[in-house]
């Protein structure tokens, strides 16, 4: 069995196995998926190469590394890190360039691997690429390279878990961690993967909610992703958000952030980066990544910004799946070791958290 710098082992997924999830998704999981052993995270075929790339990654003590299971708020996180670094007064030009741009991340190469650049939503990506990266191969990881080579202090993604990185990470690099309940996060998931193009989920959201369950979904399992993280959470470079908390009370979490980063912004700057980075603010300046990576999409949609609420699932969860999603929650956290925030209201019991966008200047 092949095994990855890290130590750990890939295996194949079998073909039974495939053809069945393949009914349930578009072109995604035809090329191939392997599952990275013990936990059994699940990836595209070529995710052995990049996550090797990765685990040899040199990162920088001014670096930043958000992580994350998908749906979480990483995208929002970035956001309001990149505008507290680069931009507490509002003023920086570079702040209308596109996120991935600012914020480059690991986990896109697996997907482009022996797909020419130009067929892919990221053909804009090359100009940078070879101006970030002269002489260097697109084909030896495009988004990687980029990682590597955009002016420090960088500001990098990963949905990869900790576990997989060199484990010298956390004593070199800040990392923060962002976390969300998983009610949430699986309606999330459920939207975004069936207007995806490549995932095109034809499924229900009922058996989304299985597959996630399961770990049969990309990128799972959700809860060793958790685990690996929460297991470091009393290093000083690992920093936790959880969404709802960053939901409830968005200033004070810039606050703690502000400490963890150590940018010293003003009251008034923490504000100028809590409403550029509101729901409202982030979702008028549109698609994160493209327009036409998404299936039918209406006219103003803006499908990924899509409800950036607490408590959602209560509008998608039947009363029964919702009890059997609370059992697997309850008994997996408490595994793990995990407590979600009161407010992060997974169970049918409590009430939904403000969602209030942050008061304007
Ligand atoms: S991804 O594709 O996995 O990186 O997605 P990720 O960014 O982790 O999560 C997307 C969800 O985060 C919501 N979001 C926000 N919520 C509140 N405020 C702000 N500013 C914000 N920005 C993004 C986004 O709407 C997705 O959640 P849902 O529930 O689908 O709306």
């Amino acid at each position: 069995m092949r095994k990855l710098a890290s130590g750990h082992e890939v295996e194949e997924v079998s073909k039974e196995w495939l053809d069945n999830i393949s009914k349930y998704h578009g072109p995604f999981y035809v090329p191939g998926m392997v599952r990275i052993k013990p936990d059994g995270y699940l990836y595209p075929a070529a995710a052995p190469i990049y996550l090797d790339k990765l685990y040899n990654f040199k990162f920088k003590p001014d670096d930043v590394l958000v992580v994350s299971f998908l749906k979480a708020g990483t995208t929002w996180t970035q956001e309001i890190i990149w505008t507290m670094l680069f931009n507490p007064n509002l003023d920086n030009p570079k702040a209308d360039l596109p996120l991935l741009l600012r914020s480059p991340e690991f986990n896109i190469d697996m997907f482009m691997h022996g797909v020419s650049v130009e067929e892919t939503p990221f053909q804009k990506m090359k100009e940078v690429f070879l101006q970030l990266c002269p002489g260097r191969k697109i084909e030896d990881g495009m988004f990687t390279q980029i990682c590597e080579m955009i002016p420090g202090p960088r500001l990098l993604k990963s949905h990869f878990p900790l576990c997989l990185m060199n484990p010298d990470l956390l004593d070199t690099t800040k990392v923060v961690y962002v976390a969300r309940n998983p009610k949430d996060l699986m309606v999330s998931l459920y939207f975004f993967m069936r207007k995806l193009k490549n995932y095109d989920f034809k499924g229900t959201f009922e058996e989304l909610v299985h597959q996630f369950m399961d770990g049969d979904l990309i990128f799972s399992p959700y809860w060793p992703h958790l685990r690996d993280a929460w297991q470091r959470i009393n290093h000083p470079n690992l920093h936790w958000i959880f969404y709802e908390d960053l939901k409830a009370d968005t200033m004070k979490e810039l606050r703690r952030l502000d400490h963890f980063l150590n940018t010293g912004l003003t009251s008034s700057q923490l504000l100028n980066v809590a409403n550029h980075t509101s729901f409202s603010a982030m979702k008028s300046r549109g698609e994160p990544i493209a327009d036409n990576v998404y299936n039918n999409k209406e006219d103003n949609e803006t499908v990924f910004f899509r409800k950036g609420q607490v408590g959602d699932w209560k509008n998608h969860f039947s009363p029964e799946l919702s009890e059997e999603v609370d059992r697997w929650v309850a008994k997996e956290a408490a595994a793990a070791g995990i407590t979600f925030p009161s407010r992060s209201s997974t169970s049918t019991s409590s009430s939904p958290s403000p969602n209030a966008d942050p008061p304007s200047t």
